[in-house]
């Protein structure tokens, strides 16, 4: 699987997020609870060196709950703020008010200290494509106004969005790292919908997710399509695309088909809430 990836809308976005970062106060990192350290771009350790930071896993629902607790943990236990959400879920709106309000209290009270006034905090919502960053600015705008889409590359330009009167977030396109030399990262990456589906062998893909599920949860596969998982990817695929009647004129399994829909099947959850990555030291 060869997944490369550098259309020049990625180092533009890189520039715009870097103009605007004067203005900015916090910076709110999403990330995918699924696959929680493979999913930052280690680009934003420099870009954001000098700016206070909250890491906001997103995706619980979809998420391993234990391991999602043991990530928050490790989070911590690096110094991070962390939280984890699902920008789904209206509740997600105060959970994730009362954190940034936690976060940024202490900078809060010395402005007002210092300058008897409580500016308005601007916070910038970054990440890699498809993560949830404008369905989370929705959620906590209390409205549907950002363009949201289940592929990457939906947001192109920056948003700014008055949450309330002392907030402002401005939501971002999603950026990904230029060259990915880890491909099974970048497999990872693309299982969970962050790679553009057109740059990749879907067929390819969706053996090699399935090849990992059957491995590692077989439960998931047996459970939702009700055929044994052995063999490799392609097979299964195919064992699959009969099993749902996903099938050409002359009963030939559409495999093409199947592959993009197992695929939307495993991002959407419906295999089961499953977390591909574990924290360093854990198995
Ligand atoms: N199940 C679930 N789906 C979510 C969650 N957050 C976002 N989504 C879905 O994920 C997809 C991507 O959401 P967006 O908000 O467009 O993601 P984005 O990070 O803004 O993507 P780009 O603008 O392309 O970088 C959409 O189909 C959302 O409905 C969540 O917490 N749980
Ligand atoms: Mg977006």
């Amino acid at each position: 699987l060869d997944i490369q990836w550098y259309p020049g809308h990625m180092a533009k976005a890189r520039r715009l997020l870097q103009e605007k970062l004067p203005a900015v106060d916090i910076i709110l990192e999403v990330v995918d609870a699924r696959i929680p350290l493979i999913s930052r771009n280690p680009d934003f350790d420099d870009l954001f060196a000098a700016k206070e930071r909250i890491i906001l896993l997103n995706k619980a629902d979809l998420a391993d709950e234990s391991i999602t607790k043991k990530w928050i943990k490790y989070y911590e236990q690096q110094g991070w703020y962390a939280i984890a959400v699902t920008a789904v879920r209206s509740n997600t709106r105060k959970l994730v008010m009362q954190f940034i309000e936690k976060t940024m209290r202490p900078r809060l009270e010395k402005l007002l200290r210092e300058k008897g006034l409580r500016k308005v905090t601007r916070g910038m919502i970054v990440g890699i494509p498809n993560v949830g960053k404008s369905s989370l600015i929705n959620t906590l705008a209390g409205g549907a106004s950002a363009k949201t889409g289940n592929r990457p590359g939906v947001t192109r330009g920056t948003q700014l969005m008055r949450i309330t009167p002392y907030l402002e977030l401005l939501d971002t396109p999603g950026i990904l790292w230029p060259k990915f030399d880890d491909q099974d990262l970048a497999r990872d990456l693309a299982y969970c919908g962050s790679v553009k589906d057109e740059i990749m062998d879907t067929e390819k893909l969706c053996a090699g997710l399935l090849e990992k599920l059957a491995a590692e949860f077989p439960e998931c596969i047996t459970g939702r399509y009700g055929v044994p998982t052995e063999g490799d990817g392609y097979a299964l695929t195919e064992r699959i695309a009969l099993k749902r009647g996903w099938i050409r004129a002359g009963s030939v399994p559409d495999c093409e088909r199947a592959a993009m829909s197992i695929l939307m099947e495993f991002r959407s959850g419906k295999m089961g809430r499953i977390t591909l990555e574990s924290p360093p030291g854990e198995s």
